[in-house]
């Protein structure tokens, strides 16, 4: 309990009084609403395993016929948080969303940042912002904010991606909204257009050192290269330290959106790592192999496709069990709004 004092302390009708003028005292909620040391952290160290969500998903793929639903999406929910409230962690919403050969997920934007990471599957698409974008296995996908988006699906077989979304932060402060299309986009540039451009870290068009900068260069990440540069960096990272890229916009070397922070992560055969202590929260994504997670008192294994929830201020440690597999993690964090707001913190 609080010692600065209780409601129950005060006079019955002097705090129905102010109730009745919608106004609160401070004194007794100060200690809840601003802790000591650390946060009150809702959030808890959750993990969605893919193989008990992927037939829910499947079967919403009978359930919800896609021209009704508009977006074929299971939510992956912090119960801390209440499920209600679609939150992975405080500001991160994840669903792992389905789409079937043939289907088209209809053309909108909103206010929310959104980005995809492809799980399953092979002939989905994404149209963002006019231009046509592969989806393939591992690789991430921007929508920024005010993109018209669209996806589709000209294979065989479901696509699964998951989507990681700044919508608990966007709506928690009145923002978020979207605008319907009423047809698809027309394709303004070539598929893969933005892969051509830059097309290697470090090296990009002359022209856009003199040209007024796009915010958003470069909106897709394929997986092959950037596992490619996750070995590389291996090569020179001692053992049991961790090989964690960044993915960033090629002009600026900045984070790609403004509020989300987008990196992966390899853990060599047997390796073990410690996440450094943050001020923020982050969602762990298994690309591929089996492994144990510890967040705080909290320990899990981990394999293909599941996700972690891991809260603000959290101790966090990484464990590939095999010896002979590698373990690719996806992680995505809202370290980039930390640093905006002043707040970003590394401890220890
Ligand atoms: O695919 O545009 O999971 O608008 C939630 C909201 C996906 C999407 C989500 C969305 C989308």
């Amino acid at each position: 309990m609080s010692n600065l004092g209780r409601v129950e302390d005060l006079p019955k009708d002097y705090y129905d009084g102010l109730v009745s003028r919608n106004t609160l005292p401070l004194w007794p909620a100060l200690r809840a609403m601003l802790p000591h040391g650390i946060p009150a952290r809702r959030t808890q160290p959750v993990m969605w395993r893919y193989q008990d969500v992927r037939p829910d998903l499947i079967k919403a793929g009978e359930l919800a016929p896609i021209e009704k639903a508009e977006r074929r999406v299971l939510v992956l929910c912090n119960p801390g948080l209440g499920l209600q409230n679609m939150q992975a962690t405080a500001s991160i919403y994840i669903g792992l969303q389905l789409i079937l050969p043939g289907e088209t997920a209809p053309n909108h934007k909103h206010t929310p940042s959104a980005v995809r990471f492809v799980i399953e599957g092979s002939g989905g698409f994404t149209v963002v912002g006019g231009e046509r974008l592969p989806m393939e296995k591992g690789d991430l996908i921007l929508t920024p904010p005010g993109l018209w988006h669209e996806h589709g699906h000209e294979g065989q077989g479901p696509v699964i991606w998951m989507d990681a979304l700044d919508l608990p932060l966007i709506y928690g402060i009145d923002a978020s909204y979207s605008t319907e299309s009423k047809g698809s986009q027309e394709l303004v540039k070539q598929e893969g257009d933005c892969n051509q451009r830059f097309r290697q870290g470090g090296v990009i068009p002359y022209s856009s050192l003199d040209q007024k900068k796009s915010a958003y260069p470069l909106l897709r990440f394929p997986w092959k290269e950037v596992r490619a540069s996750l070995h590389a960096l291996a090569e020179v990272t001692p053992k049991n330290q961790l090989v964690q890229l960044a993915y960033v916009n090629p002009e600026t070397g900045q984070e790609c959106l403004a509020t989300l922070g987008f990196s992966a992560i390899y853990l060599r055969p047997g390796e073990q790592v410690s996440l450094p202590r943050r001020s923020a929260s982050a969602v762990l994504h298994v690309v591929q192999g089996q492994g144990q997670a510890t967040v705080d008192d909290a320990e899990h294994s981990f394999g293909d496709a599941d996700t972690l929830a891991i809260p603000t201020h959290a101790r966090s440690t990484l464990r590939n069990t095999s010896t002979r597999e590698p373990v690719y993690l996806f992680m995505v964090d809202d370290a980039p709004l930390h640093r905006k707001l002043g707040i970003y913190e590394v401890f220890e």
